[in-house]
């Protein structure tokens, strides 16, 4: 529990085997739930969450690869469904390469936890030295994409290609995530979805760590597949959320 919340953490993994490790020994003891969704990694992935030993860790796996967006969204149903364990009032994503800083973690929560913001994201853009401390492509597409996402959503946004994001259960709950789009481009989509039904949003500073992984992130995503997400963005904009538009139940007649 974090300041009487139940947090729960959704991490996507494919291929991490390397890094997987690291990324759970790093969450924080406030930590209620971890949720590892494996999306058919071939490598040691999943048998290495699986023996991971921490009680809180539950690996789910998807048995065709699906994508990040989709691993997120199975991450999120098992988080904040009601099964054996308690359903979590927040789940924060956290990347299963190591690639979120776990001492970020309790500011990124403050303002959901305070009533502040129903989605509090991680900027890195605005971290002091951000510059040199991310390669000079991903900064730049991300100064890009960002604007983009800005005029498309109406969100007074930074870094949007953020991953590392904090959602309360009563957002989710208004939000389609099965809809969203299932690989990288998600939290563009999300951030569409979110603003679509009216859910509060805001950025919080977070360190950008850079080390030894790969990104999966393409120049077909960047250059095509993010602008294409927000193109129809900014066409659905406006446009009532899915269950705002269907009619309110006729009362009946006494
Ligand atoms: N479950 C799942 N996770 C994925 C997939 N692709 C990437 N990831 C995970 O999502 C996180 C971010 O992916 P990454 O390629 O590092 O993107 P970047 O950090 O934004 O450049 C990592 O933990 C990956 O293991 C996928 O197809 N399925
Ligand atoms: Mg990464």
């Amino acid at each position: 529990m974090y300041r009487g919340v139940r947090v729960a953490v959704v991490m996507p993994a494919f291929h991490e085997a390397r890094h997987i490790e690291r990324a759970l020994a790093g969450v924080p003891a406030f930590v209620d739930r971890i949720v590892v969704v494996d999306d058919a990694s071939r490598d040691e992935t999943a048998a290495r969450a699986e023996a991971f030993p921490d009680a809180r860790v539950e690996v789910v796996r998807h048995p065709h690869n699906r994508g990040v967006g989709a691993a997120i969204a199975t991450g999120y149903g098992v988080a904040f469904g009601e099964g054996e364990r308690a359903a979590a009032d927040v789940a924060v994503v956290m990347a299963g390469d190591a690639q979120m800083d776990p001492a970020d973690l309790p500011r990124l929560l403050d303002p959901v936890v305070e009533g502040r913001a129903e989605y509090a994201k991680g900027d890195r853009l605005r971290w002091p030295g951000a510059r040199a401390r991310m390669p000079a492509s991903r900064w730049l597409g991300n100064q890009v994409l960002s604007a983009l996402t800005r005029w498309a959503t109406g969100l007074p946004v930074n870094d949007s290609q953020c991953g590392y994001t904090a959602l309360t259960r009563e957002a989710a709950a208004r939000l389609d995530l099965r809809a969203l789009w299932p690989r990288y481009g998600y939290p563009n989509d999300l951030l569409a979805a979110l603003a679509r039904v009216g859910a509060r949003v805001c950025d919080v500073p977070v360190r950008p760590v850079y080390a030894d992984e790969t990104s999966g992130v393409g120049w077909i995503d960047a250059l095509v597949v993010v602008p294409a997400l927000l193109v129809r963005a900014s066409v659905l904009r406006g446009r009532p959320a899915l269950e705002e538009r269907s009619e309110p139940v006729a009362e009946r007649p006494a």
